[in-house]
């Protein structure tokens, strides 16, 4: 009996592993183990054998049930996990998943157009330092100290007298200190301005600004250039006037309108002619050379261009309001 047993095991072991389908090795299970099955003839049997040999044979079904058991519920667990490999398996006709892609800030595209429509023109690119002296972002553009723009309330000052600048202005008078006439540079960059905010305020807002200085160079070059510039930004055919206003470091200088078929003139820029003081500040000598100047807000073009109606949609990352950029 006991070499019919192992018999058995091993005829359920070579039968077992040659079942690949979950539904025969199920019936092969019920085959060995069922009620009625193979094994079960055997329990059945062990009345039969002689009393000296059924401690042994008793021992021996016992094991053997175990086998056959682990055999049974290996195998099924082997199919089981290929079956879930099966369906895992890659499907060529599904659509595929894309990752999501980003895309320049509104504000980043504008500044790139901006800049890009200027170094067309000739224009190279500068950047200066957010932090700056109040020697750069004051004195250096004929700014005096009684100036109402350097008290506290324009400007945030750090502890040490330095400061955040409140435009980017002082990036002209670094590139002027380094490089002689004839230069033209366009200066894009971070202004701060402590502002309470609202629908146009913001105490951090961008500015790009221009400058051209030789000899020779006047207020029709100025014209020309940002008129170039409106009809290349706004459209073939805007309309641009010149108002006379008052900086520091411009004279003559001027406020800049741009017409808008629905919405009439708004003002878009100031501009005017470099101050002579600001030349003879960086040893740029002002009876040989002069120089034009102009500067734009950033968000305000992106407003007007876009019809953006508040400043703060720039700044509050919504995707909602960035996607359609
Ligand atoms: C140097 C000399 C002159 C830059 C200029 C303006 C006029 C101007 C404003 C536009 C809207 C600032 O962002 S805003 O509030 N800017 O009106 N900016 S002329 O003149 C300079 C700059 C540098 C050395």
């Amino acid at each position: 009996m006991i070499e019919a047993l192992k018999k058995l095991e091993s005829d359920a072991q070579g039968e077992a592993t040659l079942v690949s389908d979950p539904k025969l090795l199920e019936e092969l299970k019920v085959k060995y183990l069922g009620r009625k099955g193979l094994f079960a003839s055997f329990s059945s049997q062990i009345s039969q054998v002689p009393a000296e040999e059924r401690r042994a044979a008793g021992q021996e079904i016992n094991r053997v049930k175990l086998a056959l058991e682990a055999l049974f519920a290996a195998r099924e667990k082997a199919l089981e996990s290929k079956g879930v490999l099966s369906a895992r398996r890659l499907d060529t006709t599904m659509p595929a998943t894309f990752p999501e892609l980003g895309s320049l800030h509104p504000l980043t595209q504008v500044i790139y157009d901006i800049t890009e429509i200027f170094r067309r023109l000739g224009f190279n690119l500068a950047e200066g330092p957010e932090v700056e002296t109040e020697h750069y972002n004051f004195e250096a553009l004929n700014i005096p100290l009684n100036h109402p723009a350097r008290d506290g309330f324009d400007t945030f000052y750090f502890e040490d007298g330095r400061l955040l600048r409140s435009q980017t202005s002082p990036v002209q008078i670094h590139v002027m200190e380094r490089t002689k006439p004839p230069l033209k540079v366009i200066a894009p960059g971070k202004v701060f301005r402590p502002d309470a905010t609202d629908a146009t305020h913001s105490f951090m807002f961008h500015q790009i600004e221009g400058l051209m200085v030789d000899e020779g160079v006047s207020f029709a070059d100025l014209k020309g250039v940002l008129l170039a510039f409106a009809e290349e930004f706004f459209g073939a055919g805007t309309k641009i006037r010149f108002r006379p206003s008052f900086f520091p470091f411009t004279e003559p200088s001027a406020e800049v309108d741009v017409h808008f078929p629905s919405r009439g003139w708004l003002e878009v820029l100031g501009a005017g002619m470099v101050h002579p003081n600001v030349l003879h500040g960086v040893k740029i000598d002002p009876e040989r050379f002069t120089g034009f100047a102009f500067g734009m807000g950033v968000e305000r073009m992106a407003m007007l261009k876009y019809g953006v109606e508040d400043i703060r949609h720039f700044f509050e990352n919504d995707l909602r309001f960035l996607k359609q950029f």
